[in-house]
């Protein structure tokens, strides 16, 4: 028996490095194809190499445990979320960030947002971001992977983690990895001209080495992700910035929407960013809409 982790996963293979750096591709034991034992990139394994198979090299036979998973892209055993986004082309959008960093916060990973593309951004709009951000409780890394701005300080925050790149097609999640590891070869796409969207180059998660330290998951781009296993009273508390109100509403029970007294809603605008805000609202609708009376 060896030991692993899976670096790729696709039709039913599993590329697993053993702790040597030697890849064995494998297929997996049948339990381990349903629910949440379904194998994912980032999936420590013990696998059992076999010889008279010629397609595999082993089978793996038994999942570690993991510290965490996210289910969209499918990714285990992560330090860090960094959440991609193009300025234009295609659009940010900071909705679906923060949907990411909810899903992140529940995982307990920690979390920054890349702003790629800067270089078309149009005239006084990289001005205006700063008010638009004023309080946004991310850290936010401008890039353009182009012009080569600002690939040291995302490598920097890479670096000695393993983290999961992940948004939208298109807004150059591929392309800033080329940019930050010379040898790396991933293919990249263009963005249609018409709808300014990507044709969703990367196909499949790839956990990468970095060569200063830690990994890197590229991932396929998506454009939507719905909350599961969230329940409405539980979305405060994946909201950093809401924690130090937490508690201080006239109700104990505030879901911070419309209730009297609500220490969070005071802050908004002042302590609180007022699109996240907006964030918490939408997706407190959407779960209310999902609980079960
Ligand atoms: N202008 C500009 N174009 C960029 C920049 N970074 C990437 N692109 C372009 O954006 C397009 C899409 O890049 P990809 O790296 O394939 O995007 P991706 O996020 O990996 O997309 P998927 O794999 O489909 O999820 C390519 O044509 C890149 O050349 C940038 O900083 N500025
Ligand atoms: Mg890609
Ligand atoms: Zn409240």
């Amino acid at each position: 028996m060896l030991q692993g982790k899976i670096v790729k996963a696709a039709g039913g293979f599993f590329s697993v490095q053993d702790e040597s750096g030697k890849e064995h591709v494998c297929r997996a034991r049948g339990a381990l194809k349903r629910g949440n034992k379904s194998l994912m990139v980032g999936d420590n394994v013990v696998f059992d190499p076999v010889e008279e198979d010629p397609a595999v090299d082993g089978i793996i036979e038994e999942m570690l445990p993991r510290s965490n998973r996210l289910d969209r892209p499918p990714v285990a055993n992560l330090d860090q979320l960094a959440v991609i986004m193009s300025i234009r082309h295609p659009d940010c959008d900071w909705q679906l960030a923060s949907r990411m960093f909810v899903l992140a916060e529940k995982e307990g990973l920690a979390a920054f947002l890349c702003l790629n593309k800067t270089d078309l951004t149009p005239a006084g709009e990289l001005e205006n971001l700063p008010a638009l951000l004023c309080n946004y409780p991310y850290r936010v890394i401008y890039t353009s992977a182009v012009e080569r701005i600002g690939l040291e300080s995302l490598k920097e925050n890479l670096e000695g983690q393993c983290s999961v790149l992940a948004g939208p097609s298109g807004v150059g999640k591929s392309t800033l990895l080329n940019a930050i590891q010379p040898g790396l070869t991933l293919k990249t796409g263009t963005v249609s001209d018409k709808i300014k969207r990507g044709r969703h180059t990367t196909r499949q998660a790839e956990l990468l080495p970095l060569a200063g330290g830690g990994s890197v998951v590229d991932t396929p781009g998506f454009t939507r992700l719905d909350f599961k296993d969230i329940e409405a009273d539980q979305l405060s508390f994946y909201f950093p910035e809401f924690e130090p109100l937490i508690g201080k509403c006239g109700f104990r029970d505030c879901r911070h929407i419309s209730e009297p007294r609500c220490a969070v809603r005071e802050q908004v605008g002042a302590r609180l960013n007022p699109m996240r805000y907006d964030h918490y609202r939408y997706f407190m609708n959407e779960l209310e809409k999902q609980e079960v009376y």
